[in-house]
Formats: structure tokens, C-alpha cells, sequence
């Protein structure tokens, strides 16, 4: 059962937090200031922070801090707490697992709940063909395996990545990230044989997806040639882009334009899936079934486990000993990606991500109906944006962003901004938040823009 109506308790792990927003000082309070300032003296300069607070606790849809603020938390670690933060299944499993083992390697000695993990995965992903899948740490890190494991199988080299990707901070995926500040500017040299190539955003290329695809696969053809790619890696809904949501047509046309030329079609689920669209994966909501699928972020409820699940013709291509990693499917993230399936199956909560969404899109287009600045609002299940932009002209409007999304921090409320014009605000609430603190975060956002 998920709880989410105002007179229902709230899962929410540990001692059950207040569900409402509370502000008892400004942001940063004294505690969090001084635990921030310790930040700039002993962490490097490079790792920012979004919102300027310690955090002490969260659950259901807050995060507390150390001077007992509650904020409205409409971020949910960048997609990842999508069952909720500490969600009690998860704290149990883990907790059990912890009194047992917490590593041996499972290149060394295997351990049964990875490989319960892995035929969870090969359940759940698109496409009723056999499958295998293989543990890792990160999204980046499973987005280097799937390039590997598609190079292995094609004997093939050159990757195409498109405008507006995020697919890590590695130095492959560094290449395959399209935005240079802040990603990549002074890290390069990246990775070679990648080849970037124009996406479906029907907001600004205002193309029909079968006609975005045929400019893509046009310029990929000519510019690298169908027989040198061994791998097509895309987001189904691009996350740290912008939220783009493809136009109907485009994903389906460049899955069938890889299968008839031998390409690998890699979907980077890192942020799209489990749960978090209103489906286990958004490949569904176009009727794409990827050769690969690449998940991270909702899987685990906040543990590091990433994977690459896929045709198993493909995946067992590389040798034995050919992949792996230290910590990859670490017994403790194995027990938490378990007891968060169980929570997406058991608890409701892929319908809760669609009731999540009419709200959202709902509330946003009525604010879009009388503000013109904002230009698109968008998205599937618990993932939706708003893209700002000057009326007179359509340009992206970073700064009114910047300021909007600042204003809602201060006041409580946690949004992040996304976007390579930095002009989108996203909403990725925890499937957990009770209704009523989705709607006062979108008050607060609504008097932000207003007073912007
Ligand atoms: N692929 C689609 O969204 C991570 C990045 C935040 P890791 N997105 C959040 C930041 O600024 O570092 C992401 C993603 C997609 C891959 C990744 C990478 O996943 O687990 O951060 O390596």
C-alpha cells in the first residue's frame, strides 16, 4: 500500500518526519552554515551544492537539516529516492543484510541476491527476449560497460551520442556529454570515436519525430557511416538536456534504422527509469525495446548500483573476466535495489508517478495559460519541466531561472534547474510526497515567478 493522502501516515524511513515545510531559520541556519563553510575549507572547490544546507533526514517528500528546517523536496537527489528517502523496505533489507556479509566481491565469491537482481532486470526491461545483466557503481560507469560490451559484439568503433545528452562525468561519458560548462571544460582530452548528432525537441526544432530521425540518421550516415558505428546511445526523455521530450516517432524510426544496419541502440534509463516516467522504463511511452537498457539513480533507493541489461547475444560477447569492478553489485546496494522493486510492485507507486504527473502538468499549464514566460512544460510521470524563455523573441531566460529556482530553496521548497541554456526548472518529486506538499511547493513556485 502506498501512502500518500493527507490522513494517511507516511512511509517514510525511520522515525516517521513531520510532512511539512517549516522554516525556523533563513537558509543556511547556524548548524548548516558552519558545516558548509568546514565543506569549503575541506572538500574540493569543484563539488557544488544546490541548495545551501546540511541535510540531517529525509522521508516521504522532505529533507530535514541540521537546524530543524523541512524543506519540500522536489528533487529527490536527482531522480533517485524515487520510492522515498530511507523507505522502510529498503532500511530493513539493508540492515539485514548488514549483519550477514557486507562484501566478498562477486568476482570472487558470488552471492545470490546480485543474481536475483540481474533476473529482476531482465524481467522488468522491455522486450520479452532473453537477457542478461552486469552490476556496477554508477551510471557513468554502466554507460562505459554498454559502449564496451557493443564494441565487443560489433568489432565495430564509433559511437553516436546527441545535443543535448548527459551520460556522465568519466572521460568517455565526458565525450559522450554534450554541455561543456560545467561537464568538461579544461578535462579533455575526451574519448575518441564519438559523434554527435541532432535530437528530436519539438519546442524548438518544432519537426515531426519521423522527420528529426531522418535528419539525424542523414547526418550520421554521411558523417561516420552506418557500417563504423557499433552503438547509437540515447536518453528516451534527455534529463540533465532539458527534459526533452522526443516527438512522437523519432525513437521507434532510429531503433529500426539501427537494427537494419547491425547497430547496438543503447537507452541510458539512468534518470528515466524505474518508475519514475509512470512506467518501469520510458522506452515504453514510445514503444521502443532497446538492445540495452542502462539503469542507475531509482534502483537502489540511494545505494550505488548501476546496470546494463540486455539481448543476451550481445551481452555475452565479451570475454570471461572481460567485465566487472570491485564494488560492482555490492551486496548492501543488492538488498536495497531488491526492497525498492518490491516497493515499485507492491506499493502503487508507478500509478502514483501518473496521478504525480496530472498535477504537475496540470498546475504548470495553468500558470503557462497566463505567463508567457513560460514557454514549455513537459514530461512523463513524476519527470516534468518548465522551460523559460523570453516571450518576445523564445530565447532561453537562464537568468529569470536561476533567480525563480532560488527563490523556492530559500523558501523551502527543492527544485533544481536543468537544461543546456540552464532555463528549465524540473520536478522529481519522490513518489512518496503526499499531495498536499506537491501543492505548496508549486505555490511557492507560483509566487516565485510572479514576484520574478
Ligand atoms: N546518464 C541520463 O542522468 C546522472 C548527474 C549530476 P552517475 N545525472 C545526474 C551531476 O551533475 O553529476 C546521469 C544521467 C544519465 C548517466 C548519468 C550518470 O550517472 O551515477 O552520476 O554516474
Amino acid at each position: 500500500m502506498t501512502v500518500m493522502d493527507d490522513d494517511r501516515p507516511i512511509l517514510a524511513g525511520g522515525p516517521a518526519l513531520a510532512q511539512e515545510r517549516r522554516l525556523l531559520t533563513s537558509l543556511p541556519g547556524p548548524r548548516s552554515r558552519e558545516v558548509l563553510e568546514r565543506k569549503a575549507a575541506a572538500v574540493a572547490a569543484g563539488v557544488g551544492h544546490a541548495v545551501p544546507i546540511a541535510a540531517v533526514a529525509a522521508g516521504g517528500g522532505v529533507v530535514v537539516d541540521a537546524d530543524g528546517n523541512s524543506l519540500i523536496d522536489l528533487g529527490s537527489g536527482i531522480a533517485v529516492t524515487t520510492a522515498g528517502n530511507a523507505n522502510p523496505r529498503v532500511v530493513a533489507a539493508v540492515t539485514e543484510q548488514l549483519t550477514r556479509f557486507t562484501h566478498t566481491c562477486f568476482m570472487v565469491s558470488p552471492y545470490e541476491s546480485y543474481v536475483v537482481v540481474a533476473e529482476a532486470l531482465n524481467r522488468l526491461t522491455p522486450g520479452d527476449h532473453a537477457k542478461r545483466s552486469v552490476l556496477f557503481n554508477s551510471g557513468a560507469e554502466a554507460v562505459e560497460n554498454a559502449v564496451k560490451i557493443a564494441r565487443k559484439h560489433t568489432g565495430r568503433q564509433a559511437v553516436i551520442a546527441f545535443e543535448h545528452a548527459y551520460h556522465g562525468r568519466t572521460n568517455l561519458t565526458m565525450a559522450l556529454t554534450a554541455k561543456n560548462m560545467p561537464y568538461k571544460h579544461g578535462f579533455g582530452p575526451f574519448a575518441g570515436e564519438v559523434y554527435r548528432a541532432p535530437v528530436s525537441y519539438p519546442f524548438r526544432d518544432h519537426l515531426t519525430g519521423p522527420d528529426a530521425a531522418a535528419l539525424a540518421i542523414a547526418q550520421i550516415d554521411k558523417q561516420v557511416g552506418a557500417d563504423n558505428i557499433a552503438a547509437v546511445v540515447i536518453e528516451p526523455i534527455q534529463g540533465e538536456g532539458g527534459f526533452i521530450v522526443p516527438a512522437e516517432g523519432f525513437l521507434p524510426q532510429l531503433a529500426a534504422w539501427c537494427r537494419d544496419n547491425g547497430i547496438v541502440f543503447i537507452a541510458d534509463e539512468v534518470q528515466t527509469g524505474f518508475a519514475r516516467t509512470g512506467r518501469w522504463f520510458a522506452s515504453e511511452h514510445f514503444g521502443v525495446v532497446p538492445d540495452l537498457v542502462v539503469t542507475a539513480k531509482g534502483i537502489a533507493d540511494g545505494l550505488p548500483l548501476a546496470a546494463v541489461t540486455g539481448r543476451a547475444d550481445i551481452m555475452d560477447s565479451p570475454h570471461v573476466g572481460g567485465l566487472g569492478g570491485t564494488y560492482g553489485g555490492n551486496p548492501l546496494a543488492c538488498a536495497a535495489a531488491l526492497a525498492t522493486i518490491d516497493a515499485y510492485e507492491h506499493d502503487g507507486l508507478l500509478a502514483r508517478a501518473d496521478e504525480i504527473s496530472t498535477r504537475l502538468l496540470d498546475r504548470l499549464r495553468r500558470v503557462q495559460a497566463s505567463d508567457p514566460r513560460l514557454g514549455d512544460v513537459r514530461g512523463r510521470g513524476a519527470m516534468v519541466a518548465a522551460e523559460f524563455v523570453d516571450p518576445a523573441t523564445n530565447a532561453p531566460d537562464a537568468a529569470l531561472t536561476a533567480r525563480v529556482a532560488a527563490a523556492c530553496i530559500a523558501q523551502g521548497v527543492i527544485v533544481l534547474t536543468c537544461g543546456t541554456y540552464g532555463n528549465v526548472i524540473r520536478f522529481l518529486p519522490p513518489l512518496t510526497i503526499p499531495d498536499h506538499l506537491l501543492e505548496e511547493g508549486l505555490d511557492v513556485l507560483e509566487a516565485a515567478l510572479a514576484q520574478a
